[in-house]
């Protein structure tokens, strides 16, 4: 199945692309927001995550404060406690976390229309074209820091680059209030002295393999002979090559552009059983209504697809009451449109798909009737990002054979190269595709307003 892209064609003899991608990543995101609201713990080391310091569980967020004294996401909060015994612990407050989130968004789309969000705290723009407007990426760059600390009281670093990995590995450099240039043509000289932990994509076992050759910086990784790469990282060993030098072909990803969202599954063997059907369908509309959730986007109209032993394929579409980002409506609507199709029928493919797309900020946010089905969303999909992958799971899903798709493996990107696993800092939210496809689920992004044209 083809996916879209926004294309950009690089060749060797193209001339450098200009340094118009930015990554921006906000500061001690949730602890940040606690100093914000309650000026008496400014300048004092805040610890969020279970909100004491015996509690079980680990910290979500140190102030800069508290990293003094070794505090790191991830880390159990007793450990914290130990290490920062004058630390202040305060519970998760994820719905104020979310709505910050989305100002937060909402700011960065009004510099360009190209944002990628990639988590709670994070995204990529391309500022292409906007110069007449902002000026030079760097004066962008600066522009948008002072926009976050106006509008929102909060301090974001900033990379920029040609890549978005380059971009990436450059907001990380001088956190807290940073903000890194890295020039068209440097981008490898910038890169050969960082440790190799750095270089967004090469997960611990990749690492561990490449200690083996005494790599520890990316420079050292990108002296490695290219016929060594391929002899141990087989098909990523040439990605892994161009990425310490950091080459990165993969495009800022433009929610709004994206028209439809869909997911498709094949059986093993062609099924007339209803229980499975609607499983399956269950499945699909997870990993559907979660991609519109990471998009921060919802769906006007619900499709299905159907194709039979014989290949014979049906579409049908509906339109919803009012546009969705839950698994639920998007399910009931599948379910009742494949319903009266499947009389009698084997069974071969079945996709689902949701069209007509607003942006979540144009409708009411947190609206009356989901607010609580949409808490209890948010609040899972946090432990999903949280504890990686199978910490939730629908009951109905539990016997499924079908691979949920929300099973997601947030420490893989979908645009970095699958070598090797990633450290919990790169979780992505966006890493569904990925995860689906690894399933034998696929899923795309159309520009088309029919998912299944
Ligand atoms: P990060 O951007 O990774 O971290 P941060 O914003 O706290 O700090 P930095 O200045 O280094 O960017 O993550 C954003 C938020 O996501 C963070 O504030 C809390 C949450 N989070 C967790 O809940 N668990 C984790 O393991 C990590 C890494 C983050
Ligand atoms: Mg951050
Ligand atoms: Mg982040």
């Amino acid at each position: 199945m083809h996916r879209a892209h926004h294309g950009r064609v690089t060749s060797a003899d193209a001339k450098p692309a200009a340094a118009t991608i930015l990554h921006v990543d906000l500061d001690a995101f949730f602890a940040a927001v606690e100093q914000r609201d309650r000026p008496e713990l400014r300048g004092r080391p805040v610890i969020v995550g279970g909100g004491d310091r015996n509690a079980r569980g680990v910290v979500s967020a140190a102030s800069y404060e508290a990293r003094v004294f070794g505090v790191r996401s991830a880390m159990p909060l007793r450990t914290a406690g130990a290490l920062c015994p004058q630390g202040v612990f305060l519970p998760v407050d994820g719905a104020k976390y979310s709505a910050v989130s989305r100002q937060v968004m909402a700011i960065l789309r009004g510099f360009t229309p190209l944002v990628e969000p990639v988590s709670i705290d994070e995204a990529f723009l391309d500022m292409a074209g906007t110069e007449t407007l902002h000026g030079p990426a760097e004066e962008a760059a600066k522009a948008i820091k002072s926009a976050i600390r106006l509008e929102v009281a909060l301090s974001a670093s900033v990379g920029v680059a040609t890549t978005k990995l380059v971009a990436k590995v450059a907001s990380e450099l001088r956190k807290p209030d940073g903000l890194v240039i890295v020039q068209p043509g440097t981008e490898a000289a910038f890169l050969a002295p960082l440790p190799i932990e750095r270089l967004w994509g090469v997960g611990a076992r990749s690492r561990a393999v490449l200690s083996e050759y005494g790599v520890r910086t990316i420079g050292d990784l990108a002296a490695l002979p290219a016929d060594l790469l391929v002899r141990r990282f087989g098909n990523g060993g040439p990605q892994l090559a161009a990425r310490a030098v950091g080459i990165d072909p993969s495009p800022v990803g433009d929610g709004a552009a994206t028209k439809s969202v869909s997911h498709e599954h094949t059986f093993d063997v062609d099924t007339a059983d209803w229980e499975v059907i609607e499983r399956t369908l269950l499945a699909l509309s997870e990993g559907v209504a979660g991609r519109l959730r990471a998009s921060g986007v919802k769906a006007g109209t619900v499709a299905i697809r159907l194709r039979d032993s014989d290949f014979v394929t049906i579409s049908r579409q509906r339109t919803l009451k009012r546009p969705t980002d839950l698994t639920e409506p998007i399910w009931r609507m599948a379910v009742s449109l494949v319903r009266p199709e499947v009389r009698g029928m084997r069974v071969r493919l079945l996709g689902v798909g949701a069209s007509h797309l607003t942006d979540r900020e144009q409708l009411a946010l947190f609206g009356a009737e989901d607010g609580r089905q949409r808490r209890a969303v948010e609040a899972s999909d946090a432990i999903r990002e949280r504890f990686g992958t199978r910490a939730i799971t629908r009951a109905r899903l539990l016997d499924s054979s079908v691979a949920a798709p929300f099973e997601r493996d947030f420490q893989k990107a979908p645009d970095a190269p699958r070598i090797g696993s990633r450290p919990p800092a790169d979780r992505d939210t966006r890493a569904v595709t990925a995860r689906a496809q690894d399933a034998g689920i696929e899923a795309e992004a159309l520009d088309t307003e029919h998912p299944f044209d």
